[in-house]
């Protein structure tokens, strides 16, 4: 989608230094493990993908899974799934807070593995685990993954990016065994709407980030959807305003925070709308379309 502009503003560059250490950790785990399965985002599968993984992981098998279903747009996430599978990968949509068969999703990893050991010519079953590593970019719900397929609470989960700080194993029963890891991103985001993409569904940090900036963002994220895609009720509002301000005072209006004379706190409204939107009170919407050709 179109970046209103926002690409001539200075990129924050976020690349911590526990990243660079958790993709040299990565690296080094690689060889104990069987299978890569790398979560995206379902609102923003482009944005989400790391580049730099395709680097890392030099020929290991990885499976995509898109998760956060539950927050994008179905449809869209069906034209993604579709696209990602032509270019060749395999997907699955996935909320990984409510994963309909995590049983059959386990099954299927096993046997992407063995299916492609015989690829590789090894008929002998494995006499170890199957060792599986979670890969992806902060917050897009690893370690809730894991939580969910391991049916009990052993990783830490938060709304928020760089929870997960160390690999972390964690033993399924039948046979696998998962790498929860650290979410990292690449060093060199190519934009800001790239940038604001990522901090909007909260893969970057809110303080690394302008919160009015974020806002601003987020109008022009929602301008351009059909307005029957969005909640604008929420609001009193029956589509989107044609300015960032007009949305700003029909949020402040609506949720009490308008200062004396009637001035709107941009910094506490701005945190109330992307709160609306990370929590999809908004709506289901997918921040980008896949390639149409
Ligand atoms: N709605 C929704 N929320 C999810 C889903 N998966 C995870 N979450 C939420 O997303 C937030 C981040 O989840 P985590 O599992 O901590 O994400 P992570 O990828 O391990 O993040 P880092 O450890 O920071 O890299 C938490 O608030 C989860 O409850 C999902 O499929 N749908
Ligand atoms: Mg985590």
């Amino acid at each position: 989608m179109t970046d209103f502009g926002f690409n001539h503003l200075p990129l924050t560059g976020w690349f911590p230094g526990h990243m660079l250490k958790a993709g040299r950790k990565m690296r080094e785990a690689l060889k104990l493990v069987d299978l890569v399965v790398e979560l995206i985002d379902a609102r923003a599968p482009r944005s989400t993908r790391n580049p730099a993984f395709r680097q890392i992981l030099q020929g290991k098998p990885v499976l995509i899974v898109a998760n956060k279903v539950d927050l994008a747009d179905p449809v869209m996430s069906g034209w993604w799934q579709a696209y990602l599978e032509r270019m060749g990968d395999q997907v699955f949509l996935l909320d990984a807070r409510n994963p309909a068969h995590p049983a059959e999703l386990i099954r299927c990893w096993k046997n992407s593995v063995h299916e492609e050991r015989e690829k590789r010519g090894a008929h002998n079953k494995l006499s170890r685990p199957v060792r599986i590593m979670i890969a992806g970019i902060p917050n897009v719900g690893k370690s809730t993954l894991v939580n969910r397929l391991h049916s009990g609470k052993k990783a830490e989960v938060g709304p928020k990016a760089g929870v997960t700080r160390h690999n972390q194993w964690i033993t399924l029963k039948g046979g696998v065994e998962l790498l929860d890891t650290p979410g990292v991103l690449w060093p060199h985001i190519r934009d800001k709407a790239h940038e604001l993409r990522l901090a909007l569904i909260g893969s970057m940090k809110d303080d690394v980030m302008n919160v009015e900036l974020l806002a601003e963002y987020l109008w022009s994220e929602l301008h351009q959807q059909p307005p029957e895609r969005v909640a604008w009720d929420l609001y009193n509002l029956e589509a989107c305003p044609d300015t960032p301000d007009a949305l700003m005072q029909a949020v402040a209006q609506r949720r009490g925070i308008l200062r004396g004379g009637g001035k709107i706190d941009y910094t506490r409204t701005a945190i109330a709308l992307l709160k609306d939107y990370r929590d999809c009170r908004i709506g289901r919407l997918t921040l980008e379309a896949p390639p149409q050709d």
